[in-house]
């Protein structure tokens, strides 16, 4: 941070951490130093504090908190910028978020561009704003505004911003032009109806049924994370605790949120959303650049109500299909059906006088067993279960099954035993890990950031345990090499169990962090 002495008796503290002047230690120490001048120097009225290229602030250094525990030694600051004995007026543009909102409201004013938005974003990162956020936004907007953004994370506008409270003006001009001149205006008045701390948590009635709905409201919207919850006890603490305990329990809550496995599956998240928009695939080929490939015919598996409308997409497209049924009864129907399906398109399109040209269709059977039996699960009525009717919800077990199991054991020669629900997940949960360990030794996807990010956002696996790459750096890469050898030779019969080599080359160098691993295990074996 740049100390800066302005005229008309004032000083500009202005934090300078490309790209969003995000609260490094040395960015931290920079303010408190630019205060202390600011404070021995009889001739400055008041400070003003603002960001470089165009925003104010971004918070805490996320990268560094894998190295330190945020927000603790910082919340001191933004006590003393309150307790200070000159006015602090927060110059907003750009983004002052998280750390840097706290920052904002540790100074007596804000003033900020119609344009910048300003939020308490910590939820998102698995932590809590514990740099005296939970115990200040309260006493400034109340309990109802403050569980609401806090708990979501989500920014808001200038405008909504004045309206609530959190901003005393907004301008189209250049805030920090504006607090200097609003700076001058406001030299006489009393700083102590402006500290924050000092006030209390404007008290409401139904305080305690505010709270309970905001729980069971986080638990229904954010099953399974820890963060907004916690957020709300810190909340509780503001209202329930003079302010000097209730930074206290922030501190402690804070801390335990920082310590949990979230919060670092949470900000490996953070980094691994934006570095995939950066990334291409290891080959030549790119989004950017790569160019749609014809497609001359089409394969689909099965024939039941998805295959058949798929099939018949690309028929309609002229594009020739394939189709493959491993029942003959329902390859019967399914011919039937998408024959009709044909048809009625074609008499449309003739009646709209449109060309029609029939597409076909080949169909060719394959075996299964439980399907050459017609059990085709839920929508035929038994599976590997048997239920109550066809498209049925209540399923109960199947003595046929039990039947066809030993059968099948007996001719396997395999013996029954129980399995545990730890080896259930482990073997779900490696094989899959182990495909990841696979695309990323032939070079299908550029990095396991990449196959994460796919997990989170395509297949519902909790963002808050990073995704299954990181879930193996968590459990462990030996552990998870160790755990594939042992279920791959009880059951060599499962290739998918075969740890590949990419993962042991990684385990080789012990648990190297997801962002090594290209490094540690070389090129990729194939190209795409
Ligand atoms: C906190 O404050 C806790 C406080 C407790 C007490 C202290 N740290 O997204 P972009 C990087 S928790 C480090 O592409 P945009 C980002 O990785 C923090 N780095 O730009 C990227 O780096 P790259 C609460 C950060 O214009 C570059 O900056 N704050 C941080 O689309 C540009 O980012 C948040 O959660 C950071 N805090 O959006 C805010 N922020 O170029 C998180 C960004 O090397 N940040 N970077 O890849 C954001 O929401 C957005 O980055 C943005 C800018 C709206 C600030």
């Amino acid at each position: 941070a740049e100390y800066l002495r302005l005229p008309h008796s004032l000083a500009l503290i202005r934090l300078r951490n490309p790209p969003v002047n995000a609260l490094s230690l040395a960015v931290v120490n920079g303010i408190r130093e630019g205060l202390q001048k600011a404070m021995s120097d009889h001739t400055i009225k008041a400070i003003v504090v603002c960001g470089a290229n165009d925003k104010f602030c971004a918070g805490a250094d996320i990268s560094s908190f894998s190295r330190s525990s945020p927000g603790i030694s910082f919340g001191v600051v933004v006590d003393e910028i309150q307790r200070y004995e000159k006015p602090v007026v927060a110059a907003i543009r750009g983004v002052a978020l998280g750390g840097g909102l706290e920052l904002a409201l540790g100074c007596h004013y804000r003033i900020a561009h119609a344009e910048a938005r300003v939020g308490l974003p910590e939820v998102a990162l698995g932590i809590l704003p514990g740099a005296r956020g939970t115990q200040l936004l309260p006493r400034l907007i109340g309990v109802p505004m403050s569980l609401d953004l806090i708990t979501s994370g989500r920014p808001v506008g200038a405008d909504e911003a004045l309206k609530l409270g959190i901003l005393d003006v907004v301008i189209n001009s250049d805030p920090v032009e504006e607090a200097v001149k609003f700076s001058q205006e406001i030299l006489d008045k009393p700083l102590e109806p402006r500290r924050l701390l000092n006030k209390s948590v404007p008290s409401l009635p139904n305080m305690d049924s505010i709270f309970s709905e905001a729980f069971a409201k986080v638990q229904k919207q954010y099953p399974g994370f820890l963060a907004p919850e916690t957020s709300i006890q810190a909340l509780q603490a503001a209202v329930n605790l003079p302010y000097k305990l209730g930074i206290k329990e922030e501190e402690k809550l804070a801390l335990y949120l920082q310590k949990s496995g979230q919060a670092r599956a949470l900000q490996y998240v953070f980094f691994a959303e934006s570095s995939v928009h950066k990334q291409s695939p290891p080959s030549v080929a790119s989004w950017q650049t790569a160019s749609p490939q014809p497609i001359s015919s089409v394969g689909v598996l099965g024939l039941g109500t998805m295959g058949r409308g798929i099939a018949m997409c690309f028929a309609k497209a002229g594009i020739p299909v394939v189709a493959v049924e491993s029942d003959p009864k329902q390859l019967e129907i399914a011919k039937k059906a998408v024959t009709s399906m044909l048809e009625r398109e074609a008499s449309k399109m003739q009646q709209s006088g449109r060309a029609w040209t029939k597409p076909t269709l080949t169909f060719s059977s394959s075996a299964d067993m439980l399907c050459e039996s017609g059990r085709f699960g839920q929508k035929t009525g038994k599976g590997w279960y048997q239920y109550d009717k066809p498209l049925g919800r209540v399923h109960r077990p199947d003595p046929w099954l039990s039947e066809f199991l030993s059968q099948y054991r007996e001719t396997h020669h395999l013996e029954s035993r129980s399995i545990s629900q730890e080896e259930i997940l482990e073997r779900c949960l490696y094989s899959l890990i182990n495909e990841g360990f696979r695309i990323l030794g032939e070079g299908i996807a550029a990095s396991p950031e990449q196959i994460d990010i796919i997990y989170l956002s395509g297949y519902g696996w909790p963002r808050y345990r990073g995704g299954p790459m990181f879930y193996a750096a968590t459990v462990g890469l030996p552990v998870v090499l160790e755990k594939l050898q042992k279920y791959y030779t009880q059951n060599p019969d499962v290739p998918q169990l075969e740890p590949s080599d990419y993962l042991k080359k990684l385990a080789a160098h012990g648990n190297p962090p997801p962002k090594d691993w290209q490094s540690l295990a070389g090129p990729p074996g194939s190209k795409l």
